[in-house]
């Protein structure tokens, strides 16, 4: 299948392009290399060290014997995007090019109203162009496990059944998206379930947990062709971040009680899932939800876990929670379907611990590249709408 990945430079696009290639797909991509920036504005870059494009393109070559059409642009041009979507015809379009971190979109006014254009605007685009290009190509769309909040009861996969005095519906499950980030998918969905009812597009909303990972099988022991790892407060997610602290004997930092249950997955799990989307296309005005993670976790667990791994390995692991910058409910109930992925065959990965094995044994090849950022660790972005410069947060006990 030709299918084209939005924001391929990134975490979870460039190990798909290697995923999908492993499996006989053709690939091209776009990217305008934001990622890399933000990281750079946070003073932080990758735990593994990211090789300009150029290199990155030819080791793929040389692995999987055949080239990624790859071009520099940005989302929010639409000629960009036509044009390419002439040239490579795509059968399916994976959109990663968004801005992903929470935090990033709370620093302040200009970062918030920077996330919700750019992604809103970017996927505008994407669905203009799919309209006028290839109406039968299918949206493979990362959202967010986020855009739902955490409601006090069950979550399904995007619709649910309704009755409200005497009549009933199935209607979209309400959203309750908890940072600017979260609300531009929100956004997103509404716009991309409308251009599925008016144009007959196809589309498959990923309501993707949080991911953790340094690799997948497909990258081999090519350093160049491995996937970026960031640990600063914007762009690292939970667990990895836990994992890079555990390597340089920081405190693992769970925010306040630890008690936010989340749904994670690893990154291997990521890429078999997105597959399955990709190679079970909906059919012609469908706008589907897939709820896309492993299980659910408190990330005071996940912390645990990280710990025991890490004290396996010899490392000193200690957990200590810090005052939540977000504004968060820390005991809630959390109970979200996830069924749609598993009845077309996704085989969740069960060991957790082998995954956090391997993550933590990769990090310590890169433990200088991270303790040479770790003052970037603690988190100074508060959800209040003022940012805090370098402001150390107090201790608190968990319980
Ligand atoms: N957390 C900690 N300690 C840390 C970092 C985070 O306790 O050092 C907590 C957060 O307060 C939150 C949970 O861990 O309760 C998850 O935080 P996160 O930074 O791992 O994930 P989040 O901000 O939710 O965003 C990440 C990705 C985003 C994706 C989302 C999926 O950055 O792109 O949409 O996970 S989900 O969380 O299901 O919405």
């Amino acid at each position: 299948m030709r299918v084209f990945i939005a924001g391929i430079d990134g975490y979870l696009g460039w190990a798909l392009a290697q995923y999908l290639a492993a499996r006989g797909h053709e690939i091209a991509g776009a990217d305008l290399f934001l990622r890399r920036r933000w990281v750079e504005e946070m003073n932080s870059w990758s735990a593994t060290p990211i090789r300009p494009m150029e290199e990155r393109l030819r080791a793929f070559k040389e692995r999987f014997g055949k080239e990624i059409l790859f071009k520099r642009g940005d989302l929010r041009d639409y000629e960009f995007v036509e044009n390419f979507f002439r040239e490579f015809q795509p059968e399916a379009i994976v959109h990663f090019g968004e801005m992903p971190s929470a935090p990033y979109s709370m620093i302040d006014v200009d970062h918030c109203v920077f996330t919700q254009t750019n992604n809103i605007v970017g996927t505008l685009n994407i669905l203009y162009a799919m309209k006028t290009v290839c109406p039968e190509a299918h949206l493979v769309k990362l959202g967010t496990m986020g855009e739902y909040g955490t409601p006090n009861i069950d979550i399904p996969e995007g619709f649910f059944e309704i009755e409200y005095r005497g009549r009933k519906d199935v209607l979209p499950f309400p959203r309750q998206a908890g940072s600017w980030y979260h609300w531009s998918k929100v956004h997103d969905s509404n716009n991309i379930m409308f251009a599925c009812r008016i144009w007959g597009l196809r589309s498959t909303d990923i309501m993707q947990g949080v991911v953790f990972g340094t690799r997948i099988d497909e990258m081999g022991d090519d350093e160049r062709l491995l996937t970026r790892f960031d640990f600063d407060q914007c762009f690292g997610t939970a667990v990895n971040r836990f994992c890079a602290q555990a390597v340089i004997g920081h405190p693992l930092t769970p925010f306040g009680k630890g008690h936010q249950k989340r749904g994670f997955l690893p990154l291997r799990d990521s890429m078999q899932c997105l597959t399955i989307a990709i190679e079970n296309p909906p059919k012609e005005g469908e706008y589907r939800v897939f709820n896309q993670f492993q299980e659910v976790y408190t990330v005071y667990e996940l912390a645990e876990k990280v710990q025991k791994v890490a004290n396996e390995l010899g490392f000193n692991a200690v957990i200590q929670p810090i005052e939540n910058p977000r504004k968060e409910l820390e005991e809630h109930y959390y109970n979200p379907d996830h069924r749609h992925l598993l009845d077309l065959g996704y085989q969740p990965t069960t060991d957790v611990e082998s995954e956090l094995r391997v993550m933590l044994q990769d990090l310590m090849k890169y433990r200088d590249r991270i303790e040479a950022k770790k003052d970037v660790i603690l988190p100074d972005v508060r959800w209040d709408g003022t940012r805090r410069k370098s402001q150390f947060l107090v201790p608190t006990q968990a319980s």
